[in-house]
């Protein structure tokens, strides 16, 4: 199937969902999770940072990292991405977009219908009750309300992903015409299913990934190349080309 069909069932398309994961924010400077880290978190690996059990061992090390990373989230500015993301939103009917991200890149650049299946780097919660946000001293860590560590409100792995985010997710993929999978890796688990339950639901599955992944072979579309690049373009192969096409009337 060519580029040219692809326009055309995105313009039929009624419902649309778009999976991301850190690649999306690679162009904002941001540095993907599973990329070697810099300075001095680069002798860390993410996935051994990002659990509970490394907090229980040392909550101030887990805590001033997602400390630096919600620094370098607050200095990025969202890329075309993120941008052409936002305006596939306003184009499609229904759009739905699913983030693996913590950083907050999205909401930034005015998409609006967001799912954070991981999380927010940006929101803490108390790490042994559920005191109110109002009472934490951000800067060192802690909770005033009853002097427990302050963890951030990101989904470690082991946890649960908040049941409400996975739901809607999995209803959107279930009923969506066509679903991408951007920026990610494909590698974790439930998010890396959920193109699966699109396709099996007759939806096309479209990959934008500046690598290959084990998705790549089952896409229905995979493009290879930088989502900050290839999405405006889309974006506007779909929906402007359309506008012009109507307003002229040209058949
Ligand atoms: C759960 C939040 C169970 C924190 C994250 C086997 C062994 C061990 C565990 C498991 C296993 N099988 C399944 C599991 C469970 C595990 C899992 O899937 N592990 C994987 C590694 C095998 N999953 C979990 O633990 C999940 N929970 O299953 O709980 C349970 C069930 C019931 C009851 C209790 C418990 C929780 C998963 C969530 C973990 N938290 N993040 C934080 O961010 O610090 S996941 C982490 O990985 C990030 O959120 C990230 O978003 C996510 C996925 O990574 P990617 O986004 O894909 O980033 P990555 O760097 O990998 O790839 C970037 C891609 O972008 C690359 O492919 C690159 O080519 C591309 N790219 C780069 N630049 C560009 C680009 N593409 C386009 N344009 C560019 N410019």
């Amino acid at each position: 199937m060519g580029p040219a069909s692809l326009i055309q069932s995105l313009r039929d398309a009624q419902r649309i969902v778009a999976l991301t994961g850190a690649g999306i924010s690679a162009e904002s400077g941001l540095a993907t999770f599973r990329a070697a880290q810099t300075g001095l978190w680069s002798k860390f690996k993410p996935e051994d940072l990002a659990t509970a059990d490394a907090f229980r061992r040392n909550p101030k090390l887990i805590w001033d990292w997602y400390a630096w990373r919600r620094e370098q989230a607050l200095k990025a500015e969202p890329n075309a991405g993120h941008l052409a993301l936002a305006e596939m939103e306003k184009r499609a009917p229904q759009f739905l977009l699913v983030t693996q991200n913590v950083d907050g890149l999205h909401s930034r650049a005015g998409s609006q219908n967001i799912v954070e299946l991981h999380g927010n780097v940006h929101r803490a919660l108390c790490s042994e009750n559920n005191c109110s946000s109002d009472n934490f001293d951000v800067e060192h860590g802690r909770c005033r309300s009853c002097g427990a560590n302050l963890r951030p409100d990101v989904v470690w792995f082991g946890e649960m992903l908040p049941p409400a985010a996975l739901q809607t997710a999995i209803a959107a993929a279930e009923k969506c015409d066509a679903f991408f999978s951007i920026g990610t890796s494909s590698i974790v688990y439930p998010a890396a299913d959920l193109w699966r339950r699109a396709a099996e639901h007759g939806a096309i599955v479209i990959e934008i990934n500046k690598d290959l992944t084990p998705l790549t072979p089952m896409a229905s579309y995979s493009f290879l190349g930088k989502a900050g690049e290839f999405l405006p373009e889309l974006v506007t192969a779909v929906w402007d080309k359309k506008k012009i096409h109507e307003s002229s009337g040209a058949d």
